[in-house]
């Protein structure tokens, strides 16, 4: 195929209520959405970099700015060899930069599919019709105000809860959760970052509650640290933000950092590497499931295609359009005894409700040949 013009769409999509983490709190949902114009027709993903560079040192103003100075002319030069799976070699030259690069990859496979009406999880190997799903909750401003959300994302059908923590928000919350709903609640925690070497005394008394794992407790670059952790505690350690390609996924589990891999296809260049570190985990027999980055239907249709692959034996943070958005940007995903359906149309699946997508709109920007 070839690349004739891509437009990129910056969007603020409110969030029904305040999303807070280690890192920081978000209301709006900022992203920049990749509309590729291709010689066999059109093609949509969502850049899953954020307002500000706080998960990882990605943030969509500067998402779209590599995209197009660097990303887009360079697969725009292919002309008629370009191929969705020859976007990763070819970009392999730019360094860093995965959210971008996933995105504009997302996009052309979207492209690509659509064109050979195949699904993108069919693609990928997809070997479900629908994935169970989780909810992550975060930090509250009270333990009262922690209950009451997480009994209703548990009255909706949510079939695991996934705790954000963070220091001093970290012992008590689990311990309520746990008592309220029982021993057998799936229930897992995520530190984005937060702790050091120094906490793992702090992290051991976790151990008391049973939690499927623990979601990045330290420093990204320190997987040796993770590895010692893992050691020292019981609950399983599940890397996110230090996993950014299968061959970094390959290290962490040889070390004994990975117990559990959290795949999130942004942070790692797109879904064809998440399929590379999928297939490296099943082989070490680490199981792995499907993160997000609070993305609308967009992005969330192409992570449920993934998410249906074998060995995401976990529920993933997939959870229905209405856990962060009161109107989605498609049609909505809806939770239905705790399960999402995996779309079957071809490419992603889904198509953006322009009307919709209009009133999120910030701005727009055509990169053409
Ligand atoms: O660490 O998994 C994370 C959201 C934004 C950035 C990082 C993370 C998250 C989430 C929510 O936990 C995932 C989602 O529901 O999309
Ligand atoms: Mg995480």
């Amino acid at each position: 195929m070839k690349l004739e013009a891509v437009e990129l769409i910056r969007l603020d999509v409110p969030l029904k209520s305040t999303f807070r983490t280690s890192e920081g709190a978000v209301n709006v949902h900022e992203v920049v959405w990749v509309h590729a114009i291709t010689d066999v027709g059109e093609g949509w993903a969502e850049c899953a970099a954020n307002g500000l560079p706080d998960y990882s040192s990605e943030f969509h103003t500067g998402a779209a700015l590599v995209l197009k100075e660097f990303l887009i002319p360079n697969l725009m030069k292919l002309g008629n060899d370009l191929t969705a799976e020859a976007v990763a070699p070819s970009l392999h030259w730019v360094k860093g930069h995965r959210m971008a690069k996933a995105a504009i990859e997302t996009a052309l496979l979207d492209a690509q599919l659509r064109a050979a009406n195949t699904s993108l999880a069919t693609y990928l190997g997809a070997v479900k019709e629908t994935v169970p799903a989780g909810v992550s909750v975060g930090i509250m401003d009270s333990l009262p105000e922690l209950l009451k959300f997480v009994e209703g994302y548990l009255a909706e059908g949510y079939l695991r809860i996934k705790l954000k923590i963070q220091p001093g928000w970290d012992y008590e919350p689990v311990k309520l959760i746990r008592e309220a709903f029982g021993p057998d609640l799936m229930l897992q925690v995520d530190a984005n970052t937060a702790y050091t070497r120094d906490d793992f005394d702090l992290l051991k008394r976790l151990d008391e509650f049973n939690l499927l794992l623990i979601e990045q407790p330290i420093e990204e670059e320190d997987i040796l640290g993770h590895a010692r952790l893992a050691e020292y505690i019981e609950t399983p350690v599940c890397l996110d933000e230090s996993i950014v390609s299968a061959d970094i996924a390959r290290d962490a589990i040889e070390l004994g950092a990975a117990e559990i891999i959290n795949i999130k296809p942004s942070r790692v260049g797109g879904y064809i590497e998440s399929v590379k570190i999928h297939d490296v985990a099943q082989a070490a027999g680490i199981p792995v499931w499907c993160g997000g980055m609070l993305e609308t239907g967009i992005g969330r249709a192409a992570n449920l295609a993934l998410a249906a692959l074998p060995n995401f034996t976990l529920p993933g943070d997939t959870s229905a359009s209405n856990r962060y958005f009161a109107v989605d940007t498609t049609e909505p995903f809806v939770l239905v005894d705790g399960h999402i359906s995996v779309p079957t149309g071809p490419g992603i699946g889904v198509d953006p409700i322009r009307e919709i997508v209009d009133g999120y709109t910030v701005s727009t920007e055509w990169v053409k040949r």
